[in-house]
């Protein structure tokens, strides 16, 4: 018998309301914005597992690289017996974890959390049938408001891998950080992937890809409020556009509209309308510095133990304490 359970923190008719303030808050401001992690219903999930097998996204496979390496040093360090995974997505990296931790550690209980119950429900299944003997507490909940406590023995350690840190902007990770760090004790883990600052070519390629995946993933928001808010958007009057910002070192997401529309969104009591050409921020993706990885952690009451990079400094994967 697989020990496997899932707790839903929020149910649908929740998600609905915080979909509904922030598409009111995002589509009556002056620039229009959505915060992304509304991409991620069963179809944008499974576009982003697509994205990650695309040549020019390299994150995926630089922290892959990472991880296979240095797993069992994490293991190693934190003599973790719970791992909560933020955001856990579809669970590869999370095999290249869990191995390590089952052939050396002491691990008792995994504990995915995610926004998306589909997502959550597949994976934590597969993952209790594989690791007999692990207990599966899956949860699903919005890991980018306060975080509540956390299930499992200590001394536990947090994964947020992926480069997901960079969709907060630099008040949110602090707030987020922070409150990361007051659900742990003295001597709990962070184990946290960044995506690194590079040239701007190799970045807008990750996010601008050949095949057109990354376009279809960013209208697939516009999909999610026609069908959570009732609301009318043409996916196809809108460009995909994918942009470096230097001066925040950050790439943008937008679309772009292609010519004046307006847009009705019943569940939001909302009608709004683009100009030809006025863009919808989707998405912000930060690309950091080692130097600062160290003091945002410092900031937040965590002290840096390891720093490790994939062989050509793409992508970094910090382990940090409480
Ligand atoms: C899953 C948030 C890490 O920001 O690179 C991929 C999402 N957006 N392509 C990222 C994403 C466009 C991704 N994260």
């Amino acid at each position: 018998m697989s020990d496997v359970r899932i707790d839903v923190q929020r149910d649908s008719a929740e998600v609905t309301g915080a979909l509904r303030e922030d598409v009111r808050a995002g589509l009556l401001a002056q620039e229009k914005w959505l915060p992304s992690k509304w991409f991620y219903d069963a179809r944008g999930s499974e576009l982003f597992e697509r994205i990650t097998t695309l040549p020019e996204y390299y994150p995926t496979r630089a922290e892959r690289d990472v991880l296979r390496v240095h797993a069992p040093d994490i293991v190693a360090a934190s003599g973790a017996r719970t791992v909560v995974e933020l955001g856990s997505g579809s669970g590869e990296k999370t095999r290249l974890l869990l191995d390590a931790f089952t052939t050396s550690g002491r691990l008792e209980v995994f504990v995915p959390l995610d926004v998306s119950e589909s997502a959550l429900a597949e994976s934590a299944g597969a993952l209790a049938a594989d690791y007999p003997g692990l207990a599966v507490h899956g949860v699903v909940a919005d890991f980018t408001g306060a975080l509540d406590s956390l299930p499992g023995a200590s001394p536990r350690l947090v994964a947020f891998l992926g480069g997901t840190i960079g969709n907060f902007l630099p008040a949110e990770r602090a707030k987020f950080l922070s409150s990361v760090r007051s659900v742990l004790g003295a001597g709990e883990w962070l184990l946290l992937g960044t995506d690194l600052v590079k040239d701007p070519d190799t970045l807008v390629r990750a996010y601008d890809d050949a095949a057109g995946v990354t376009a279809e993933f960013n209208r697939n928001v516009l999909l999610v409020l026609n069908s959570r808010l009732g609301a009318n958007f043409d996916p196809e009057a809108f460009d995909h556009v994918a942009r470096w910002d230097a001066r925040h070192e950050r790439i943008e997401m937008r679309l772009r509209a292609r010519h004046e529309l307006r847009v009705d969104v019943p569940g939001a009591e909302l009608a709004v309308t683009f100009v030809a050409g006025e863009e919808l921020r989707t998405e912000v993706s930060a690309k950091f510095r080692p130097d600062g990885v160290r003091a945002e952690l410092a900031d937040a009451g965590f002290t840096l133990r390891h720093w490790w990079t994939d062989p050509r400094h793409r992508f970094g994967v910090s382990l940090a304490v409480a």
